[in-house]
């Protein structure tokens, strides 16, 4: 896959990257440095960068689009395709004004090119199967060459047998850094990439036909709690570059803080543009940057659409709230040894009948909800990860800080009853 002398190159890159930002304590496993000065490299939480080398002053790159063995998180493991042995492929970073070659190699059974969305470059460059190329036959190594013109966040994908392609995972970000040093520069830079997956239950690849009941909702392919934390340091300022490449479009929610949208596949826009939401929806096919200066805490940062923070469930279940189910219970217990009723007052339920161990669902298949933090199980799954600030940050990228502790007067808190002059 990645040779000695690439992988050599790569992390002598990295170096260089971590020197910059050792004092926040960010390890990167490539850097962007290119020359320029104080420059951060992205995180991809649960990912990487791809790494690179410089030859005749051409940054190149090596892309390997292949079937890959992906987990969601513990419990759940497919075959998907992806690029250089996951899905979505690694991060691509470059900056505005360099020259880039990318050998793309296909090791699919099938026919594919990439696409590189958004990206101003020349007609036969931009990886539509039949349209400005014959498609990169299994076994083929195909060569993109061009130079980037602009900055901003942007993704790469097939587009060949494209539904199907990114129905198994093919996909990645390609962040294009600015060449003049950013106002208002930021100290994390953070990568995520929206995606939705028909995994059925008991299956183990996922189903390309399916238009709109998908299983699993995910950030750079992994649902909560499997997705990396993106953390923090009180005080810094943090960019969320989000892409999406699902069915779906996804209102994106953050916990604590008001947000600036700062800019998208059109770059880092203008000041006078930025405005300040809680919830922005990035659209499919699009990309939007969210930049804010980070408040101690474990903060979620999730989609609103609440199914989307659900992991595997049936969409044509009778409703069952409300109903009184204890009679049932035992006749279809004499039917269905181990039958349980749910649903009567709620779903809340189904995450400790599962964490007691009560319920096995079918196999390779995650439970509806989960994760459990300090105070009980958080019942969420999907596009659902946290965002942790502590005023100082000792934990690098995919380690877990712990759980925040709120300050002694901060917290809310049970009483007997509320005052009875109160109105209501
Ligand atoms: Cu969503």
């Amino acid at each position: 896959m990645i040779n000695r002398r690439q992988l050599l190159l790569g992390s002598a890159a990295g170096l260089v990257g971590q020197a910059l930002t050792s004092n926040r304590g960010i390890a990167q496993t490539t850097g962007i440095a290119s020359g320029i000065p104080s420059r951060q490299g992205v995180i991809t939480p649960n990912g990487r960068s791809l790494p690179w080398r410089i030859r005749d002053g051409v940054k190149e790159f090596h892309l390997i689009a292949e079937e890959v063995e992906h987990e969601f998180a513990p419990g759940t493991k497919i075959k998907a395709w992806g690029y250089n042995g996951s899905t979505p492929g690694p991060t691509i970073e470059a900056v505005e004004g360099d020259r880039v070659r990318f050998y793309v190699t296909n090791r699919l059974p099938e026919p594919t090119t990439i696409h590189w969305h958004g990206l101003i470059l020349p007609f036969g460059m931009d990886g539509v199967a039949g349209l400005t190329q014959r498609a990169i036959q299994p076994g083929e190594t195909w060569v993109y060459e061009f130079d980037l013109k602009q900055h901003g966040t942007h993704m790469y994908h097939p587009h060949a047998d494209e539904m199907l392609q990114m129905a198994m995972g093919m996909m990645g970000m390609f962040i294009i850094h600015p060449r003049e040093a950013e106002e208002n520069p930021v100290d994390r830079d953070y990568a995520l990439l929206l995606h939705n997956w028909a995994v059925h239950p008991g299956t183990y690849r996922p189903d390309p036909a399916v238009m709109t009941e998908f299983d699993l909702w995910t950030m750079n392919s992994k649902v909560f709690p499997a997705i990396d934390p993106l953390l923090a340091q009180t005080g810094e300022r943090v960019r969320v570059r989000i892409g999406n490449l699902s069915m779906w479009n996804h209102p994106m929610h953050m916990h604590g803080v008001q947000f600036d949208v700062t800019g998208s596949d059109g770059g880092r826009w203008p000041r006078q543009q930025w405005r300040k939401e809680v919830t922005e929806i990035v659209g499919v096919g699009q990309t939007r940057d969210l930049e804010f200066v980070a408040v101690a805490g474990d903060w979620p940062l999730h989609c609103h659409m609440s199914h989307h923070t659900m992991n595997a469930m049936g969409h044509d279940l009778p409703n069952t709230l409300g109903v009184n189910q204890r009679d049932i219970v035992q006749r279809m217990r004499a039917l269905v040894p181990g039958y349980m009723a749910m649903g009567e007052t709620g779903m809340s339920e189904h995450q400790s009948h599962i964490d007691m161990g009560h319920i096995n669902g079918p196999e390779n298949t995650l439970p509806m909800m989960g994760g459990q933090g300090p105070y009980g199980g958080m019942e969420m799954g999907g596009m659902f990860t946290l965002i942790k600030v502590r005023d100082r940050m000792d934990a690098a990228p995919g380690q877990d800080p712990g759980w925040y502790q709120p300050p002694e007067g901060t917290q809310a808190y049970p009483v007997t009853a509320a005052p009875e002059d109160l109105p209501s």
